[in-house]
């Protein structure tokens, strides 16, 4: 045999040796992992979204693509549905609200207990704390992995009727909640009308006046331009929904090591660049300096306060006194939610906040 030949035949196995190996590995991925969120890509939330698809591509060297389902469109609007969907398999991941995901996992009510978080220090605490380890450890026996923690943010209550800063102001105004019976409960005890809507269905309702108000944080408030809408808004910081980025736990868990590591690392950072546009204005410059220095982001609204204002909006912030009042009309609710979140996540949070 020729020198030439053998040579050529050497680098022929070994480029066939090289295709196998590669073609193999690729075939355990499948071409699109699906992740369900509950709104559109300009809301805050759904630019997190789109961050974490595009690091989860870049950290796995293009071997996950993971491709955001905007608007529960793999639930038919019904936002309540995710953890089930993903927790069966017939959705791969999800990032989202722990609103969405309270109806099957009740302990995710610890964020909604009106009036008990209060601000992003106490948020932090939790999700880093013994809470936010409790919580994912429920997740996994559910069949979710919990990945990372990232923000719709503190809840905010808007109307066309008039300002609010007591209870009484809200009786009797028709007030759009999420399908939860912790929302419809509060919204009741405070004297208002709630009406039960998916998030798919609320913008013709503020459109065409069916209701008279709803609550959302800025993250949502100034994407869908609630001024168009709603010309009160009170910002009282009621109650806080973080979101939470989470897979299919079987396909987690028969993922390589280093797919593992780098997906994880992709929810960290998502959620962090996620917090910081939802928290940008609010925390003075702290979180625009986060979006600034580490992910060369400018944010178009810096001002979400202002901004409403500009658009004619009239934002109110309580007194400690009126706020006391929200405090003492929504505390009752506590001896029955308690229970449900479970006195020991309840102990756990307190202790997370330290008191
Ligand atoms: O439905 C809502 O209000 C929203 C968009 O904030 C959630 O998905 C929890």
């Amino acid at each position: 045999m020729k020198k030439g030949s053998l040579i050529t035949k050497i680098v022929f196995v070994l480029l066939l040796c090289f295709v196998v190996a590669t073609g193999a590995s690729a075939g355990e991925f499948k071409k699109e992992y699906r992740l369900t969120l509950n709104v559109g890509p300009s809301f805050y939330w759904g630019m997190g979204a789109a961050k974490f698809a595009e690091l989860v591509k870049e950290k796995t060297k293009g071997q996950i693509n993971v491709k955001p389902y905007y608007s529960s469109i793999l639930l038919k609007g019904a936002q309540m549905k995710s953890p089930q969907m993903v927790a069966k398999g017939v959705i791969d991941c999800a990032m989202e609200s722990t609103i969405n995901t309270s109806t099957v996992i009740p302990e995710m009510n610890i964020f909604h207990l009106p009036f008990f978080i209060n601000n992003f220090e106490n948020l932090d605490k939790m999700e880093a704390g013994e809470t936010g380890k409790a919580l994912f450890g429920i997740m996994e026996k559910f069949g979710l992995k919990g990945l990372g923690w990232a923000e719709n943010g503190f809840r905010q209550v808007t109307n066309s009727k008039k300002e609010i800063r007591k209870p009484e102001d809200l009786k009797g105004l028709r007030i759009r909640v999420v399908g939860s019976p912790l929302f419809i409960e509060t919204f009741r005890q405070l004297g208002a009308d709630p009406v039960n809507m998916n998030w798919g269905d609320a913008i013709t309702a503020f459109q065409q006046g069916v209701v008279d108000g709803q609550e959302n944080p800025v993250g949502v408030l100034v994407p869908v331009q609630i001024h168009n809408y709603h010309k009160f808004a009170t910002f009282w910081n009621y109650l806080v929904d973080p979101l939470v980025i989470y897979w299919n736990k079987k396909q987690w868990d028969a993922f390589p090591k280093d797919i593992q590591e780098a997906i994880l690392r992709a929810a960290q950072e998502a959620g962090q660049f996620e917090k910081a546009l939802c928290r940008a204005g609010l925390d003075g410059d702290k979180s625009l300096n986060v979006l600034k220095n580490e992910f060369n982001h400018t944010m178009e609204v810096s001002e979400p306060v202002k901004f409403l204002e500009s658009k004619d909006m009239k934002v109110t912030f309580l007194s400690d006194e009126e706020r006391n009042a929200f405090i003492n009309a929504t505390k009752p609710l506590y001896e029955k939610w308690i229970p449900k979140v479970t006195k020991d996540l309840y102990e756990k949070a307190k202790g997370d906040m330290g008191e």
